[in-house]
């Protein structure tokens, strides 16, 4: 409970210091944040979706929230904040949403965000909580309304994927089952045309 209320102490300070820009100085930078964003930017550092989400959307709180805190949305902020109401950290529950899949585009969280954009040399990341060409949000209220304006899938990926893999295998394997069975088929007919004397 006390980190709930730490939280909450922490999420209402970053609104109100995003908010009052005159009362900018008084706030650091950590607190800015808010240990959702902090926790997020420790465990990827190297994305680029925070600044990216910053220049399109003009706030980098976009990477979790639809168009501002408060708003239903985005998917991935929704799951982050199920796994928060477990009981869990935010450190923990990004951790466990890693390989999750939280706006069913296709990909997973932390591939999504590190993923270097297609054509835009330098920048690493689509958003865990949009989806399609233009990064609509499936969880948002209205639902599909248009956050980013640009991709927020990855393009599928050039080399075959693992289900592709596992089906070249299968079929690498049902071919050798095969050629196993037909050669052991004809052993037996062979042997018995060669035992029967002529
Ligand atoms: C890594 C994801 C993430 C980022 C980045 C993030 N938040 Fe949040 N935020 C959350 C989650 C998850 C909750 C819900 C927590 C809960 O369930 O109590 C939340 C809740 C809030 C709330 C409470 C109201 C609400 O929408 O539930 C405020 C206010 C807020 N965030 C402000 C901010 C601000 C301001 C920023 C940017 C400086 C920011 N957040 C960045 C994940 C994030
Ligand atoms: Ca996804
Ligand atoms: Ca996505």
């Amino acid at each position: 409970m006390a980190h709930r209320n730490l939280l909450c102490c922490l999420l209402a300070m970053g609104a109100w210091c995003s908010s009052a820009s005159a009362i900018e100085p008084l706030c650091s930078s950590a607190s800015r944040f808010g240990p959702f964003a902090e926790a997020w930017e420790a465990k990827y550092p190297l994305s680029t979706l925070p600044a990216r989400m910053q220049a399109l959307t003009d706030s980098d709180c976009n990477v979790c929230h639809h168009s501002q805190p408060g708003v239903l949305g985005n998917c991935y902020r929704e799951d982050l904040s199920d796994l928060f109401a477990l009981g869990m950290s935010p450190a923990d529950a990004i951790d466990q949403l890693d390989t999750v899949d939280s706006d069913g585009d296709g990909v997973p969280n932390g591939v999504e965000i590190m993923t270097p954009r297609a054509g835009e040399p330098g920048e690493i990341g689509y958003n865990p909580g949009l989806v399609g060409d233009t990064g609509v949000d499936p969880c948002g209220d209205p639902p599909n309304e248009v956050v980013t304006g640009v991709p927020e899938t990855p393009p599928p990926p050039l080399v075959p994927t693992v289900s592709e893999w596992g089906l070249i295998v299968l079929t690498l394997l049902g071919m050798t089952a095969g050629t196993i069975l037909l050669a052991r088929r004809h052993r037996p007919a062979a042997a018995v045309s060669l035992n029967q004397p002529g």
